[in-house]
Formats: C-alpha cells, sequence, structure tokens
C-alpha cells in the first residue's frame, strides 16, 4: 500500500496518475489523497513535513525511507510496483537516453506552464488575468503563506515563496504598477519567445509513433500532462485544441506553428485508453 498525495489541478501529478492506469493499478492498492492546490493547502506544515518544496506529487509508504517528490521517481516507483506489465523505461540505452532527454526537456524552467496561467505581457492580457479565477489563487496562497509562516516560522520554503507569489500579488492588485511591472511584463514576453523555442525543439527530438519510439514510455507519461495543461491553460476546449495556444504564442512569436511531428504524436498519444480515461477533457 502506498498513499499517492495529488490535485486536479497538477499536471505533474497527472505523470503518476497516467502510471497508474498503464500500470493497470486497481483503487485497493493505494490511497489517493487530495492537496488543494488553489486554496494554498500545499503550504500546510504538516503536507511540507512530507514534501518541503510543498508540491504535488508526492508519495509515502511504508517501504521507503522516505517520501518521493519528484514525478519521475514516482513513476519510477509505480512503474517497478507492476513487474509483470510492460515496463515504461525501455531496455534498449538509445531509447532510455531519449526517454530522459524529453522528461528533461519538458521539466525546464523556460517550459513551465505558469507562463501561460500567470504571466502577462501588457496591460490588457493582465487585465484578462485577473478577471480569471486565477487571481483568487494567488490572494489564498498570500493567505496561507503569511499564515503558516506566523505559526512556522522555521519551515524554510516560506520566505522565497512569499516573495515570488507576493510579486504577483502586488501586480495583479494594482499595488505595483511602476518599473516592476514593466520588467515583469519584459520577462513574460521573453518567456512566450523561450516557449516557442521549447516546443519547436520538442518537435524536433520527438520520435514517432510514440514520444520515444515504438512504444509508450516515461516519456509520453511526462510531454502529455505538461502539453494538456498548457492546451487548457491557453483556454483550449477540445483536447485536439492547439489554436488557443498557437494564438498566444503568435503575439510573440508570429511564425510560430506547432510542428507536424507534435501533432502527429498526440493524435496517436490522445488515442490510448490511459490517455482517454484520465483526459476525458483538458485540464
Ligand atoms: N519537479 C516536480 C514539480 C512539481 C510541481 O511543481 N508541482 C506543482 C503542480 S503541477 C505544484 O505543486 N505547485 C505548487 C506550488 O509550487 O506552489 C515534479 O515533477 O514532481
Amino acid at each position: 500500500m502506498f498513499t499517492l498525495y495529488t490535485s486536479t489541478a497538477s499536471q505533474w501529478a497527472y505523470v503518476a496518475h497516467l502510471a497508474l492506469t498503464e500500470k493497470g493499478y486497481e483503487p485497493q492498492e493505494y490511497t489517493e489523497k487530495q492537496v488543494d492546490l488553489v486554496n494554498g493547502e500545499n503550504f500546510a506544515p504538516d503536507y511540507v513535513k512530507i514534501n518541503p518544496n510543498g508540491t504535488v506529487p508526492s508519495l509515502t509508504s511504508d517501504t521507503l525511507a522516505e517520501p518521493l517528490i519528484e514525478s519521475g521517481d514516482i513513476l519510477e516507483y509505480l512503474d517497478a510496483g507492476h513487474p509483470e506489465r510492460p515496463s515504461l523505461f525501455p531496455e534498449s540505452p538509445e531509447q532510455r537516453r531519449k526517454v530522459q532527454e524529453l522528461i528533461a526537456h519538458v521539466h525546464q524552467d523556460q517550459l513551465s506552464t505558469n507562463l501561460i496561467l500567470l504571466d502577462a505581457r501588457n496591460v490588457p492580457e493582465l487585465e484578462e488575468k485577473k478577471a480569471s479565477g486565477w487571481n483568487g489563487f494567488i490572494g489564498n496562497r498570500r493567505e496561507k503563506l503569511v499564515k503558516y509562516s506566523a505559526s512556522h516560522p522555521e519551515v524554510p520554503l516560506y520566505a522565497p515563496r512569499i516573495a515570488s507569489n507576493g510579486r504577483l500579488y502586488d501586480i495583479y492588485n494594482g499595488k505595483e504598477t511602476g518599473s516592476d511591472r514593466e520588467d515583469w511584463f519584459a520577462e513574460s514576453l521573453q518567456g512566450y519567445k523561450d516557449f516557442a523555442a521549447g516546443l519547436d525543439e520538442l518537435d524536433s527530438i520527438l520520435s514517432l509513433p510514440y514520444a520515444a519510439g515504438d512504444r509508450v514510455t516515461a516519456a509520453d507519461l511526462h510531454i502529455v500532462p505538461w502539453l494538456a495543461h498548457a492546451l487548457w491553460d491557453a483556454g483550449g476546449a477540445q483536447v485536439d485544441d492547439f489554436n488557443p495556444l498557437q494564438t498566444l504564442i503568435r503575439k510573440s512569436v508570429p511564425e510560430f506553428a506547432f510542428g507536424s511531428k507534435t501533432k502527429e504524436w498526440w493524435k496517436n498519444i490522445s488515442a490510448t485508453e490511459t490517455f482517454k480515461k484520465n483526459y476525458p477533457s483538458l485540464h
């Protein structure tokens, strides 16, 4: 038995959910605990004891010396737990390298989907973001961080998170309208250029029909939640709705277009039962 700490709002938690489906886990084999990211409960002192980064997913088990707090480690654990099912890590060293390359690629800071969810390049874009539910998310986090850091000043996570979330809070709430906001707009603009370059590079390193070759591997299970989240953050309605994200990126990189390999791979992976079970719609 193990416990998976997760959230429906988390892309990286879905690496674990996809692995649970792909490896055929039964619901009675584990306990699932939702961590309310939208209300900042990932910062709760009891949760931070499990995961000092205050992120999901996390996985605990009596058989583990310490909790697993990286989606990649959780995926390896889940893969090993059902050795009778095909492994998500190919045997060929070349394909294994490809898997690791693809996983590292989508985990790069420059490809964080927070760019699409929270950042803005100008005042109208900021106003749109403020009108969305994410305004409340930033406020909830601030409230929880302030509360928990007062009761648990010894937790090292709180001070840096108060600072980074505070910058967003001040911009969203009109407390910062000067040069720091201009810097933030410029960083977001650069962020879209970097994001476009990252998507181009992904297209060039992807294999077909699946990300690392002829079968579904750990690489597919990392790229799916990342891209699904990016498409959804941009306002994608259908699973294959690339247009809203493409349009957003084109405001900074006019020539940007999703690559044909990426689209082909997405078509293949989204036809699998594992995908359909976890992504009846984008999230
Ligand atoms: N490197 C970690 C990243 C986990 C992560 O950033 N999770 C996000 C949700 S997708 C989170 O919990 N964010 C909460 C926060 O940073 O406050 C992994 O792959 O598991």
